[in-house]
């Protein structure tokens, strides 16, 4: 049975790592289906803040959320938006891993402090996909 995977990446915290992403988005979505697959998109425009679209997009990602078996959060680079929807699925009692370069980035208190969220520190990018396999039981 397919997982619904919310897919959570830095946007306007920065695009730096947009196109690992976009590789971990294709993996996941082999055998799963991303609802959040635009987060890897190379040319995601960063358009002005306008508070209706902006109320758009945040209803369109909580329903998501509210949708989704699980989600997988890349937080090398750090987001508020990240964070914020860590914050909600965990509420909603939705498994959450997440994943971070642990010589680029020191991860938020927040969040390693948090026993609720599995964490993956990787060195390596290969490592990741091993760990995306282990979660989803390839
Ligand atoms: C692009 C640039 C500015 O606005 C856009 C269009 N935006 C978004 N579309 C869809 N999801 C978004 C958008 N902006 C943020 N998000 C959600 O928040 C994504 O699910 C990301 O996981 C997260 C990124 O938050 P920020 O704070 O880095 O933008």
């Amino acid at each position: 049975m397919k997982k619904k995977i919310y897919f959570a990446g830095s946007i306007r915290g920065g695009r730096d790592d947009a196109n690992l992403y976009k590789r971990m988005i294709n993996y996941l979505k082999v055998d799963n289906v991303v609802l959040t697959e635009h987060v890897g998109n190379d040319n995601l425009s960063l358009e002005e803040q306008c508070r209706e679209r902006d109320a758009s997009i945040y209803n369109r990602d909580t329903d998501w959320l509210r949708e989704s078996d699980v989600l997988i959060g890349e937080c090398t680079c750090p987001s508020l938006g990240v964070g914020y929807e860590l914050a909600y699925a965990e509420r909603l009692g939705i498994p959450c891993h997440i994943f971070y370069n642990k010589a680029k980035t020191q991860l938020s208190a927040m969040l390693t402090g948090n026993l609720y969220f599995k964490l993956h520190p990787y060195e390596n990018e290969d490592e990741i996909f091993e760990e995306l396999d282990k979660i989803l039981k390839k």
